[in-house]
């Protein structure tokens, strides 16, 4: 049994003045799914075997290039981001493992494996850091890492990642994820096919370094740190990279990594196709790469990228088993709250692309029904499942309102007394 960090008794009494609510809210959904042959305990099984990720950065209060202004109780250290990660996963059970990232989480792994396996906790994808450089670091990554024109550099990349690799084994992480931020900020600083060249090789030692049952993640990003050209600027990209590793490569899909409007859930589709699609990080944005809240801006396209995931799920698609996590900035919350609505709306979005009538659909597409065929889609966004999401909270030991239950336990105030806060007076993306 593992420990739980909010006390039982905090978390029962505001259960406890939900229930009933609850109980008729979700009868009377029952009611209006099965009019639509649509079993809601069905639905309600699968959301609570759905699982996404925390990273560990996620906990501390994030910032911009312009200024980083402190949270209250930030944590101090892994062992402080992984109690706050377990708050995150007592009160929604939907977050079971957290995801690393070197050297910013180093620690002796024994210690990291008992700290995290107390609270019933999991490793992810292990993430490697060749976009800054850290303390006592030999050579710099201020040009590049695994990219560079110096081969000492890239040497040094690598060994970093194959060290994260180790790592992860004595963790129990099955994947490393590696995004660079290697590229360029002027025309003609770096030759575009040489800098990939450099970058394929150099992830190909990588690759030899993987245990047989791990996957490689490679994530893209347009543009940021380097704002003219990215080694790994697209999906594009990202794709023939994992063609060219190997059958253990596969795409990370940051949904703040695109131009704005791009269709993404195309991309998540074509990938699936040719059986790519690694897994997510999902965040929302306005502008660029914001890093809001997931489902913050625009639920509808988290809802549309869950309906490409759904439609897989369902017609059985080969070697299909994307991993989900998030990745966000918390500059203005409590990192705790959005972490934890966040995972809720991820969760919300696969339940209603569960409730998706694709035979309908299919006949719609297929008969050129392209009013139908979106109203089909409609239909399933418009479905209001808090009462799913809460009810399988509810049912696996969390909290029906995980904000109430986590507010009503005065956590944050108790922390803040045991972790001095930091001013940030450096960018602090984390
Ligand atoms: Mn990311």
């Amino acid at each position: 049994m593992s420990e739980s960090i909010i006390s039982a008794g905090v978390v029962d009494k505001d259960n406890a003045a939900h229930k009933a609510n609850l109980e008729r809210d979700y009868a009377s959904l029952g009611e209006r799914l099965d009019r639509r042959g649509i079993a809601i305990d069905a639905i309600r099984d699968k959301v609570e075997k759905f699982a996404v990720a925390i990273p560990s950065w996620g906990v501390g209060t994030g910032g911009t290039r312009f200024a980083r202004f402190p949270g209250a109780g930030e944590p101090r250290d892994i062992f402080d981001k992984i109690e706050d990660c377990a708050v995150i996963k007592q009160l929604t059970q939907a977050t079971p493992t957290v995801s690393l990232h070197i050297p910013w989480d180093k620690a002796d792994p024994n210690r990291l494996k008992q700290a995290a396996s107390r609270f019933g906790l999991g490793f992810d994808a292990m993430n490697s850091n060749t976009f800054s450089d850290a303390k006592d670091q030999t050579l710099s990554y201020k040009f590049g890492s695994l990219s560079h024109a110096d081969a000492g550099t890239r040497r040094q990349a690598i060994e970093h990642n194959l060290e994260c690799i180790e790592i992860g084994k004595t963790l129990g992480s099955r994947a490393l994820t590696v995004w660079i931020g290697d590229g360029s900020n002027f025309p003609g600083q770096v030759n575009f096919a040489k800098a990939f060249e450099r970058y394929l090789d150099a992830m190909r030692e990588v690759y030899a370094g993987l245990p047989d049952d791990w996957k490689l993640f490679t994530e893209h990003k347009m543009y940021e740190p380097a704002f003219y050209s990215t080694v790994v600027q697209d999906w594009g990209t990202n794709y023939i990279i994992a063609k060219e590793l190997g059958d253990k490569a596969f795409c990370l899909v940051d949904l703040g990594h695109h131009a704005p409007n791009v269709n993404i859930e195309m991309i998540v589709s074509r990938l699936i196709q040719f059986k790519k699609l690694g897994g997510f990080h999902f965040n929302d944005s306005k502008y660029g790469d914001d890093d809001l809240d997931a489902g913050s801006i625009d639920p509808y396209r988290l809802f549309l990228v869950f309906n490409e995931l759904v439609d897989a799920e369902l017609s059985g698609a080969e070697g299909f088993d994307p991993a989900h996590m998030l990745d966000q900035s918390h500059n203005v919350t409590d990192p705790i709250e959005s972490l934890m609505l966040s995972a809720v709306e991820v969760q919300r979005a696969y339940a209603q692309a569960l409730l998706v009538d694709r035979k309908a659909l299919e006949g719609f597409q297929d008969g050129n029904d392209a009013l139908m065929a979106t109203q089909a889609l409609k239909a399933a966004y418009r479905t209001d499942v808090e009462p799913i999401l809460a009810m399988a909270r509810l049912k696996t030991g969390g909290a029906i309102d995980p904000i109430a239950a986590y507010r009503a336990a005065g956590y944050r105030a108790k922390v803040a007394a045991e972790r001095p806060a930091v001013a940030g007076g450096s960018g602090g993306i984390v």
